[in-house]
Formats: structure tokens, sequence, C-alpha cells
């Protein structure tokens, strides 16, 4: 896969000293609490209120990535968490509940951040149905297509493009970093395709098969899919390396626009290299993102993301009624 040295478009700077402020003031709102004895509402609405410990010009450009995205699909926030954050070993699973103190304290940050776009949740048959989960290598899994490799590529992908109710954002906030793991991402409207496969790309010759993250009956149905939809000045993508297919195997013009879609990708791509403090935020719906390669020694100095993904929509969150839909 083709790599470049882009940076993120909009990068925000926290200062040290005010990641100092927001970590204290984190610190104050969650005093002795174990924050997993909330109920998920309760720790989404405790977020709320930490939200107001960000720095001013945090809650500015998130707003405005919000209502426009000036600047981009993907923010990226830097120097969130200060050096006295005194962080435990990496959780050893995706959905291992974090302690209480740091981990917990960043856990409540990054939902602090990200609920100005939306409703945290997560789904039932995913890692638990925990609202933020952990980005981590996990044994056995290192050649897996999900969260939890590491020796193998993650490749290009959407989160849970196989559900119609995908999240339209996600947030990965990096607790420890690891030099040979980049976070790679690919805007839609930067990808270069012909108009006639551009409108192939728009018809529903595809499906989608389940990510193999979630737990899910063998028996789940194909999801079938454009690709590409939306607007012409602001395209959405559904996609993923490894599940989508052509519905028809003998729609060579929609495997060939596909398999140049992959292509196009790589040359859209953005490296970033996650480092302690780094939350990104990327638009899940015009974002597609990946990840290379990395070894772990499994020695709790791992790699370690808290990840949470967002419904934009207060309406949608209202028909689902639950912040853990099935
Ligand atoms: O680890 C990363 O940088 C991204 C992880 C990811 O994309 C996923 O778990 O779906
Ligand atoms: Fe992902």
């Amino acid at each position: 896969m083709e790599s470049t040295t882009k940076s993120p478009t909009a990068t925000i700077e926290i200062q040290l000293h005010e990641a100092e402020e927001l970590w204290q003031g984190i610190g104050t709102l969650v005093g002795s609490r174990d924050l997993e004895t909330l109920p998920p509402d309760e720790f989404v609405d405790l977020a709320l209120e930490a939200n107001a410990f960000l720095p001013a010009a945090v809650r500015r450009h998130v707003t405005a990535y919000r209502r426009y995205a000036p600047e981009g699909d993907v923010i990226l926030l830097r120097g969130l968490l200060p050096d006295s954050a005194e962080l435990p070993e990496t959780a050893v699973a995706p959905y291992a509940p974090p302690l209480p103190g740091p981990a917990q304290r960043a856990s409540l940050l990054l939902t602090a951040v990200t609920v100005m776009l939306g409703e945290p949740f997560n789904y039932a048959s995913l890692y638990k149905g925990r609202i933020v989960q952990n980005m981590v290598p996990v044994r056995k899994m290192e050649f897996t297509q999900t969260s939890q490799s590491s020796t193998g590529m993650l490749d290009w992908h959407c989160e849970d493009s196989f559900r119609e109710d995908r999240c339209d954002y996600a947030g990965l906030l990096c607790l420890r970093g690891d030099t040979s793991a980049a976070s790679k991402y690919a805007r839609v409207k930067d990808v270069d395709l012909p108009d006639e496969q551009i409108a192939i790309l728009r018809q529903p010759r595809y499906h989608v098969r389940p990510d193999p993250a979630h737990v899910l009956p063998d028996d789940m149905p194909k999801r079938p899919l454009a690709i590409l939809t939306g607007s012409e000045a602001s395209p959405e993508i559904a996609y993923d390396t490894h599940h989508l297919e052509v519905v028809d195997e003998a729609d060579v013009e929609a495997a060939a626009a596909l398999r140049d879609l992959g292509v196009a990708l790589d040359k859209a791509a953005i490296s970033h290299v996650m480092e302690v403090g780094d939350l990104l935020i990327f638009d899940n719906k015009r974002v597609v993102h990946a990840r290379t390669p990395f070894t772990a020694r499994f020695d709790g100095k791992d790699r370690w993301l808290m990840r949470t993904m967002i419904c934009g929509s207060a309406l949608t969150f209202r028909r689902w009624g639950t912040r853990i839909p099935e």
C-alpha cells in the first residue's frame, strides 16, 4: 500500500498547561467514583459535564468540524493527555473495563470531546457493547482484520459498513503509541477515478458481509449496497477491503471499479503515527481508514487506543431508543 507523509488536514495543539488543567478538572469531577458502576447513559451524561473543562479552542474547532468540516473530514487534536497522567498497563482486550483512575479518566475525556458530535454508542454484538473500547493487540489475533491485529496490516475499511446504521464519526484517543503503527485514512473526496467508474460504484452492484469483530449468527444476510452515495460535492462511502464483493460474480465491470477504487484509496492515503494524547476523529461516511503492521510484545506496553463511535443524528438516536442497539 502506497504511503505518504502528508499530515492530517486540521491539527489542533493543546497547550501543556491546558492539558494539565483538563486532566485535573476531570479528576475532580470523577472523584473517587468507579465509572464502571455507571450505566452507559449516566457515563455519557458525566462526559457532557466534563466537556466544560475542555479548552475553548478545542470546543470551537470540534463545533466547526461538526457544522461545516471546513478543513476536511478528519481532525486531529494533539496533546490532550498531560505527562502527569500515569496510565496503567495496556488493556488486554477490546472489552476490558478500564481500571478506576487514569484509564477511566481517559475514557471520559475521549467521550467528553466526541459527545460534541452526537451520541456515543455501540452495538450489543461488538466488544460486549462497551461505549469506549480498547484498540489493542490481542494474542493469536495478530493477522485478523479487526482492531486486535498487529503483525498483519488492518486494511481499508469504514467502521461497520455492513450496518445501515453505522456510526457517523469515530474518535480514537491514543494512550500509548507504537512508532511502526501508522493510522491511515483516505477521504472519498480525494479519490480520483473516471466518471464511468464513479457511476458504477454508485449502483447497488455490491454486498458486504458482517465484520468478524461482531458476535453474530453465522447466517447473517449480506447487505446489498452502492459503495458511493450522496451528492457529488460531498460524496459518502461504505467500504471494506475484505468483506465487500460484487453481487454477481460475472459483473466484471463492477469488480474492476472496486479494484480501481482500492488503488485510488492508496493514492489518496494520509498517514499519521498516533502518539500519546492524540485524538483522531474521522467522518465514517466520508473517510476510509486502515492501520499498518506493528509488533506486539504483550508486555503491558503495547500500543493502546481508546475508541468511541458517534451517532450524529439526535433523531436517529431517539428512534433506536437505546445506546446499545442490537
Ligand atoms: O488502530 C487503529 O489505528 C485503527 C483501528 C481500527 O480501525 C479499528 O479497530 O477498526
Ligand atoms: Fe476501524
